[in-house]
């Protein structure tokens, strides 16, 4: 791969040194984003007071911004936008922010490395991006042939190496573990259909170099009636890259719902073994967050919670979700990272 040994400095790092009045370096420097429980919510997760942060027309020309994956890089955040402009075909696009919530997005989409059989010729869609030994990985639905797991590399998000496909179409929700477990990398997928899917069980994959993946095993099954999940009966995909904490891997997934008026996508969470994450320790019985604000209930696809990305703050205690709404826009959610493990071990239900 074509990169330096340290990571570039992102443009906003520049900018700060410069005195000019660029309107995102006169932020104070990075710290996660954050905003306390109101008192009136007993909710274990929360929204973000002035959601959307990210809302549907970011940049002249844009319809929408959302499922979208953020990371820390240096002093500031570096994001990987699913963006859609009037045509309606989504690219991915760099950004980034000092604070996490204000986001200078790149007009122009990501371009992958120029001659590689597998460079982005087709649409791009909700990706995630895993930071493991100082090298970002994007991982994302490509289209193939179909939807299937894309995956490209780089430590400076200004060149990008693009990796061999991960799996076969038909496939979404790739989303890799932020170091290797046992030397080898592992990553979440839901292996699905050419359409709109109307089932979907999480599984997780091996590789001892992020090209060729195997050793394939069952996460979760979709709930459903007979163990009472209508939430997340239809299907689920893994969010976030997990977060490692004491009891294992802490999973945010989606669960989705099929109503007469269409699918409903959820907040869940499961926790993982540390050593063999195939095998589910906890799994919440109830979902965490559902579409009920408006940005939620009204856009491009009404009723979507989807969760993309996480930041977490272990001195603190702090959670920021990052999630899609309505196929719309980029929202964030909080939680107090022990609460919520608290929560989903105190709540939960094997199947
Ligand atoms: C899925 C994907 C997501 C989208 C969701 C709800 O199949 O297309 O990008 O958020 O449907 O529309």
């Amino acid at each position: 791969m074509k990169t330096s040994a340290a990571p570039a400095r992102n443009p906003l790092a520049k900018d700060q040194d410069a005195t000019n009045s660029h309107p995102v370096a006169r932020l104070e420097p990075a710290t996660m984003p954050w905003e306390d429980r109101p008192s009136q919510d007993h909710s274990v997760v929360w929204r973000h007071s002035l959601n959307p942060v990210i809302g549907r027309h970011h940049m002249p020309g844009v319809q929408g911004v959302y499922n979208s994956a953020v990371a820390r890089f240096g002093d500031s955040f570096v994001g990987v936008f699913r963006l859609e402009k009037r045509d309606r075909f989504p690219h991915l696009h760099v950004g980034w922010s000092r604070d996490g919530l204000a986001w200078e997005i790149d007009p122009a989409p990501i371009k992958f490395a120029k001659g590689d059989p597998n460079s982005q010729a087709d649409y791009a869609y909700d990706p995630r991006l895993c930071e493991i030994e100082g090298t970002y990985y994007i991982t994302w639905c490509g289209g193939h042939n179909g939807p299937t797991i894309s995956i490209a590399a780089t430590r400076d998000f200004k060149t990008y190496e693009r990796l061999e496909n991960a799996f076969l179409p038909f496939n979404r929700n790739g989303v890799l573990f932020p170091r290797k477990i046992g030397g080898k990398y592992f990553m979440l997928s839901r292996p699905s259909d050419d359409g709109h899917t109307p089932f979907g069980d999480i599984y997780v994959s091996q590789s001892p170099d992020l090209c060729h993946w195997g050793m394939h095993r069952l996460v979760m099954r979709r709930g459903g009636g007979e163990v009472g999940q209508w939430w997340q009966r239809t299907k689920i995909g893994a969010g976030p890259i997990p977060i490692e904490i004491e009891d294992g891997w802490l999973m945010i997934y989606h669960g989705v719902m099929d109503t007469c008026n269409g699918f409903v996508y959820s907040m869940g969470a499961a926790i993982l073994d540390r050593e063999q994450p195939w095998r589910v320790l906890y799994r919440v019985n109830q979902h965490l967050l559902t579409p009920e604000a408006d940005y939620e209930v009204f856009g491009h696809v009404p009723n979507v919670v989807f969760p993309c990305a996480a930041l977490h703050d272990r001195a603190s205690d702090r959670l920021a979700v990052y999630y899609g709404a309505a196929d719309t826009s980029c929202c964030v959610a909080y939680a107090h990272l022990s609460e919520l493990v608290e929560f989903v071990k105190k709540n939960s239900v094997l199947f």
